[in-house]
């Protein structure tokens, strides 16, 4: 039996309650409309950024023990089988599945209660600073398998030697697996498959890939792994490629690597972060045709299929976890530290195969510039470094040479926006002073205790209102003028390894005074707007990465 799952996209039974999710009555619901799933329903006309309860139900015909995949709700929601609470999810954008008795095989009702309010506790992951829209609803995919007395944990497959495709294949099993004991795993169409023991639900074996095939951008090519466990069986795609920092640089398959990316939210404005995965397919087509090789998934974990997309594409991705601005009351608070950690630990274990994913993040722009951020960001890294010994980790920073963390990871990241932000009393863009502040940057990360850590650029942008022209700020000129000339002198300097442009395209966030305002609640930084339509950077930037090609 290959386990097989239920998509349950598609038009759901909706409620909207004005009420925080802990506190309605699943008994009492009436369902007076419907909603998408995935979708955001506060995107829907009736409930238009509101805050409150999304309460969407559907029927499901399953039976027996069932394993319930919720690939990215938010902010945090209930979930509910034939009326019974059969879990919960406290972190937006988190991959979960929830494992339950499901009942006799039969007709289900299946509830899921979304709750978009800010929690201002100490230990919330989505904060009401953070630069991006906290949407309501079931962002990614749900799907429901039927399973047996155990269910796959988690399996990783790990580069050991890729060029000779050895791989270290670690897997866990859920339940009860006191009847497993042993697991047949082949590559690709292998007919003999290799028996391993298992021990407590768990394996771990350094095994042969026949025939392997490295992976890489120019030629991405996957391999598979099938996991036969009594008649369950399992199976995961993955790729052989070698990632490697050393002496201030960063190879994959042994080659020096100069990444140029964007960062990009997983976001559209009629949409939001439920992306159609038609316009997912469409945003890596541009990209990897205007010649950017990686993206910086900023700020939380990638959908498996946008993934699988990148590592069929060959796009590389730099994962990270969901993090923006936390203060020192947060980093310093245990259920915050716990949360993190828990966090960051399911992206690894949920991604870990993909091998577009080159870099693992977290924590963007948090206070690393005191000493009491160290023990969080520290634990972070180990934790990373001990759940995949394969990727380099790094986290975006913006406090340049005041950060105290920068020795905890293995790549220096920093967000800068020389010519937007606080550039002087004449607030403009000029090329000299963006160089020096740049070469002022290189000088920093040249010294000894940094020196052997590749450093990226991980954010650098303005603001562009589309369609409006003229050369001052906020025009296509500006941002253009601004980013080609970052580019260039980038692309000169040795020390950097890498350069994400802040952003791909236009994103929500909310309206604001603060560091220059948010004109309409967008992030107007896109090189294409929030419809994907190129703005002038966008071609600028384009024409050099072609030409260098
Ligand atoms: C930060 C941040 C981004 C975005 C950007 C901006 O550096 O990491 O998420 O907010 O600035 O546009 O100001």
């Amino acid at each position: 039996m290959l386990d097989k799952k239920i998509d349950l996209s598609g038009m759901w039974d909706f409620t909207f309650l004005p009420e925080p999710v802990e506190t309605f009555s699943v008994t009492e619901l009436v369902f007076d409309a419907f909603a998408p799933v995935p979708g955001c329903f506060d995107l829907l006309p009736d409930y238009w950024l509101k805050r409150g309860t999304g309460v969407y139900r559907r029927t499901v015909d399953v039976g027996g023990k069932v394993a319930l995949t919720l690939e990215g709700i938010g902010l945090r929601a209930e979930i509910f089988w034939d009326k019974k609470s059969v879990g919960s999810i406290d972190c937006a954008f988190s991959q979960r599945t929830l494992r339950f008795d499901a009942g006799a095989k039969g007709s289900h009702e299946l509830i899921v209660a979304v709750n978009n309010e800010f929690d201002d506790t100490s230990s919330s992951m989505f904060c009401r600073n953070y630069d991006f829209y906290a949407h309501g609803g079931i962002y990614r995919k749900v799907s429901i398998r039927e399973i047996g007395e155990f269910d796959l944990d988690y399996l990783k497959v790990l580069p050991k030697d890729a060029d000779a495709g050895v791989v270290d294949v670690e897997l866990q099993l859920w339940g009860n697996s006191a009847a497993c004991s042993e697991a047949l795993i082949a590559f690709d169409d292998q007919a003999a498959p290799v028996k391993c023991q298992l021990c407590n639900g768990s394996m771990r074996q350094t095994l042969q890939v026949p025939s392997p095939k490295l992976w890489s951008p120019e030629s991405p090519h996957l391999h598979c792994i099938k996991v036969k466990i009594n008649d369950v069986e399992f199976e995961s795609e993955f790729g052989l490629r070698t990632v490697e920092v050393r002496s201030g640089e960063i190879f994959l398959n042994h080659k020096k690597l100069f990444l140029v990316g964007v960062n990009r939210h997983d976001a559209h404005p009629d949409f939001g972060y439920a992306v159609p995965e038609s316009i997912q397919i469409q945003d890596l087509l541009m990209l990897k045709k205007a010649g950017f090789n990686c993206i910086r998934g900023s700020h939380y974990p990638q959908s498996n299929y946008f993934l699988s997309l990148c590592d069929r594409i060959g796009m590389l991705v730099w994962e990270e976890s969901l993090g923006w601005g936390n203060q020192e009351r947060y980093m310093t608070d245990e259920s915050f530290q716990q949360k993190q950690l828990r966090e960051t630990e399911f992206m690894a274990l949920k991604s870990i195969n993909h091998p577009c994913v080159i870099i693992w993040g977290f924590l963007n722009e948090c206070v690393s510039q005191l000493d009491t951020s160290r023990p969080l960001i520290g634990s972070l890294s180990d934790m990373l470094h001990k759940v995949d010994p394969t990727r380099p980790v790094t986290y975006a920073t913006y406090r340049m040479q005041n950060d105290r963390c920068l020795d905890l990871v293995d790549i220096i990241s920093f967000n800068t926006y020389p010519g937007w932000y606080n550039c002087g009393e004449d607030q403009f863009f000029t090329p000299e002073k963006t160089a020096q502040h740049l070469d002022e940057l290189v000088e920093f990360v040249s010294r000894e205790e940094y020196k052997d850590k590749p450093f990226f650029i991980s954010e650098v942008g303005a603001e562009a209102m589309p369609g409006f022209l003229g050369g001052q700020r906020w025009s296509e000129e500006y941002q253009a003028d601004l980013q080609e000339f970052v580019l260039r002198h980038i692309q000169n300097k040795s020390r950097f390894s890498g350069v994400w442009f802040w952003q791909y395209c236009d994103a929500r966030t909310y309206v604001s005074n603060a560091s220059q305002g948010r004109p309409m609640g967008f992030n107007f930084k896109g090189l294409v707007d929030g419809y994907r339509r190129p703005k002038m950077a966008w071609k600028r930037l384009s024409k050099i990465l072609k030409k260098n090609k």
